[in-house]
């Protein structure tokens, strides 16, 4: 009676958990990007004054609840000796959040190079992408077809996966500029369909 009480218990509260990875060089964004999306989505959730993050050594996870899913963010340090490491989260991960500093013109060839390297992975293939061209709040910064046509000769590599290239602002999460949540669901029905399956439930 007990295992059946509790196996329906189970049933009813559980929820499937997705990891999705937030990667791109170091100083994109990717800590305020997870600070602010953690702030938005989790009601009591006091986070850091965003202008105060410091650079990421290791990694940084943070949790949030879409409907039924779950989601697991893993902010990677993006510093050159740290890249290496990223492809060791590859296998367990349902996205790629892929964010590139739309106000550094310098290193985007250097994130152009991450990125390709992080697309041919055979371990990602078929992983849903997320391309977020950062600091849009800055004045004079590239605009997505300014940084589709520095990444065009990789395009090609990203193959049959979905991908979805969107503007945003990770510090100010402006109205007109912030990632609408709908994007979150866009990226758990993404995640759904990829090869990697859920990986737990509880
Ligand atoms: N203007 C502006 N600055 C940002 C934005 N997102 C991050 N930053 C700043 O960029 C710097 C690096 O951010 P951080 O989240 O640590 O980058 P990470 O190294 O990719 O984790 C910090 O000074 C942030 O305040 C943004 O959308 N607009
Ligand atoms: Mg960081």
């Amino acid at each position: 009676m007990y295992t059946l009480l509790s196996g329906l218990y189970k049933y009813m509260f559980r929820r499937d958990e997705y990891c999705i990875l937030i990667l791109g060089l170091d100083n994109a964004g990717k800590t305020t990007f997870l600070e602010q999306t953690k702030t938005r989505f989790n009601k009591n959730y006091k986070g850091m004054t965003l202008s105060k993050i410091t650079t990421t050594v290791g990694l940084n996870i943070g949790t949030i609840d879409v409907g039924k899913a779950r989601l697991m963010f893993w902010d990677l340090g993006g510093q050159e000796e740290l890249q290496s490491l990223w492809d060791k989260y590859y296998a367990e991960s349902h996205g790629v959040i892929y964010i590139i500093d739309s106000t550094d013109e310098e290193r985007l060839q250097e994130s152009k190079r991450a990125f390709e390297k992080m697309v041919t992975s055979e371990v990602l293939e078929g992983v849903p992408l997320l391309v977020l061209a950062n600091k849009q709040d800055v004045e004079n910064c590239l605009s997505i077809p300014d940084i589709k046509t520095a990444f065009s000769d990789c395009i090609n590599k990203i193959g049959k996966r979905d991908c979805l290239t969107q503007a945003c602002s990770a510090l100010t999460g402006k109205e007109e500029e912030r990632m609408p949540p709908q994007k979150h669901l866009d990226l758990v029905s993404r995640a759904e369909s990829c090869d990697h399956g859920t990986i737990m439930s509880y």
